[in-house]
């Protein structure tokens, strides 16, 4: 076979975000849009793209398998040796980086928008994974950004058919150079590698005892890409009731539904749990690297005391006994719940921006083991990104191992190192105007030194502002400055106030508003954190003037 070249022109805003290039699928499917991006995507790569092999997955949406096609013929076209891909295009995130790490590849591409509704009418995206199995860091997909400006032609191989629908591997001749696709089963190393994680043994006994001995599971897929991850691992391997494993089917526009893992968008799961039958539950988002956890009666725990309980009990996984624990880490607008455990236990901790892609280097370079984000995000250096299966899995691990439920498990915790109270207001497309107006107003405040040592009330409640700043981060390892990562009112108590701009969005403006207190009291440990919090949140509301500015009187989410 021949590749062919085709003429094409830059489409504007080519430019990824948080988590790569998510825009509405009806954009992606522009004839030369993805095509555009992908020919980018490989050309960025540079010398390292002739003969190179990558990973391909995605997490079943929409467009998903008529762009995996385009992307290896593309591929082929420009050189790559090999591409392995899911059958049907299928793999979670997680899974893709830990294929790219068990077999070597030079990077891999996911068709995900992750937690963004998908569909005609919703949204699609392309993530692009270095051969580290994470995230490109900013100076590649900035390079990549670069190229899309000024693309004229890109590469394809118009008479190639490859099948992505059967296991097995496909031999073709491109322009005299032999070029390999080889489909493979989307869970099975994955699961193979969750083996070698935890105890599966324990995990099972806990799932398949009988009577106050068993903990009853449910499970939400929320008709992502982690519905077959369930099945063979919880159900198949680990014995949870076939009945519990909800919505597990992965559909191309997720049911209808927000496959975001939230008290709002997963409030099926929250509503099952209530009635008291579980003991556990757990739902992921669209791509499978986002997690939600429940205890019985719909305990919520929320994302950053997540993070923290696991960091104290790294001892209930085989795994990070054969690793020995490095370090932990957090995003910068995630509570310091985890900060704590650190202290206590003498670890290395690092606070970075807001997405994964700023772990990876901490993790390449032996000092984190444990790292996670509030916005539902766990996981650790087994691979380079979020991992929710792996999340969910690690608390079954410490269930079975402390004997206790997720309520005594989290109470226990908050006896122990005092509770982080931390809520996330998020404003969905927004108009555009009034959030950034918003963002120039904060950014004139915290540069306004006046502002320091101002008294807020609200609810009967007085905080003093202490310190203020728009987050910056250099990157330990290599150096590189990441500016404007979100503006930070902190107050003399250690209570803050966050701001930014969602990175992931697709229509307006998304505003995150992030509060959080920390509370060494024992008898306000069992409050409601929007109770708790409310005084905080006022504050912010009135400084920010979110509700003038933006119109908005409600948020879309509440976490
Ligand atoms: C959001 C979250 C961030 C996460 C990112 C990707 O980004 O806040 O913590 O890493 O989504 O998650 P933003 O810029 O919208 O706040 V995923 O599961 O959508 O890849
Ligand atoms: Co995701």
């Amino acid at each position: 076979m021949q590749s062919v070249v085709i003429a094409t022109k830059p489409f504007e805003g080519q430019k990824p975000g948080t988590s790569g290039l998510r825009k509405a699928t009806k954009i992606f499917i522009q004839e030369h849009y993805t095509e555009n991006f992908v020919q980018c995507t490989l050309s960025a790569m540079g010398d390292k793209l002739n003969g190179c092999s990558l990973a391909l997955g995605g997490d079943g949406r929409f467009y998903g398998d008529e762009a995996s096609v385009k992307i290896i013929k593309m591929c082929a076209a420009n050189g790559v040796s090999k591409v392995i891909i899911g059958k049907d295009g299928i793999m979670s995130t997680p899974a893709l980086s830990c294929v790219i790490r068990k077999f070597k590849t030079d990077g891999g591409i996911i068709l995900t928008a992750s937690h963004n509704p998908g569909g005609l009418n919703a949204d699609f995206g392309i993530k692009f994974n270095t051969a580290n199995g994470g995230p490109a860091p900013a100076s590649v997909t900035d390079h990549i950004f670069e190229l899309t400006s000024t693309i004229s032609e890109y590469r394809s191989v118009p008479d190639m058919k490859p099948d992505i629908s059967s296991v097995g591997t496909q031999s073709f001749t491109v322009d005299g150079k032999p070029f390999t696709l080889q489909v493979i089963d989307s869970v099975q190393d994955y699961m193979e590698y969750m083996k070698e994680i935890f105890d599966f043994a324990a995990i099972k006994a806990l799932l398949s005892g009988s009577g106050a001995a068993k903990l009853e599971v449910l499970m939400n897929s929320m008709h992502g890409v982690v519905g077959p991850y369930v099945q063979r691992i919880l159900v198949d391997e680990l014995g949870m009731s076939p009945s519990n494993a909800v919505n597990c089917v992965p559909l191309p526009d997720f049911g209808g539904g927000h496959p975001d893992p939230n008290l709002t968008y997963a409030a099926d799961l929250v509503k099952e749990m209530e009635k008291g039958v579980h003991d556990f539950g757990a739902a992921f988002d669209g791509d499978g690297d986002r997690n939600m956890i429940l205890g019985k009666n719909g305990f919520f725990v929320s994302p950053c005391d997540s993070l923290a309980v696991i960091a104290a009990n790294l001892d209930a996984i085989p795994y990070f006994k054969k690793t020995g624990i490095k370090g932990f880490a957090r995003s910068m607008p995630t509570s310091a719940a985890v900060d704590r455990v650190a202290v206590e236990k003498g670890m290395e901790m690092f606070e970075v921006p807001t997405g994964w892609k700023f772990f990876g280097n901490l993790m390449d370079a032996g000092r984190l083991s444990l790292c996670g984000e509030e916005s539902f995000g766990t996981g650790s250096d087994h691979i380079r990104e979020k991992d929710g299966l792996w999340a969910a899995l690690a608390w079954l691990s410490i269930v079975a191992h402390r004997k206790m439920t997720v309520e005594q498990i989290l109470k226990d915790h908050w006896h122990k190192y005092g509770r982080n109270f931390f809520t996330r207001y998020d404003y969905e497309n927004v108009d555009m105007k009034g959030a950034d107006q918003m963002m120039v107003d904060l950014n004139a405040l915290i540069s306004d030194p006046s502002y320091i040592g101002r008294q807020y009330t609200q609810c009967g409640k007085s905080f003093t502002l202490a310190k203020t700043d728009n987050f910056e981060y250099t990157d330990p390892i290599d150096g590189s400055v990441s500016k404007n990562q979100g503006v930070r009112l902190i107050f003399s108590d250690g209570s803050r106030i966050v701001f930014r701009l969602s990175g992931t969005g697709s229509a307006g403006a998304t505003i995150r508003m992030y509060v959080d207190s920390y509370e060494s009291d024992e008898s306000k440990h069992l409050l409601d954190a929007q109770d708790m919090l409310k005084p905080l949140v006022e504050i912010a509301l009135s400084i920010s003037k979110l509700r003038e500015l933006t119109g908005r009187q409600k948020p879309t989410v509440i976490t």
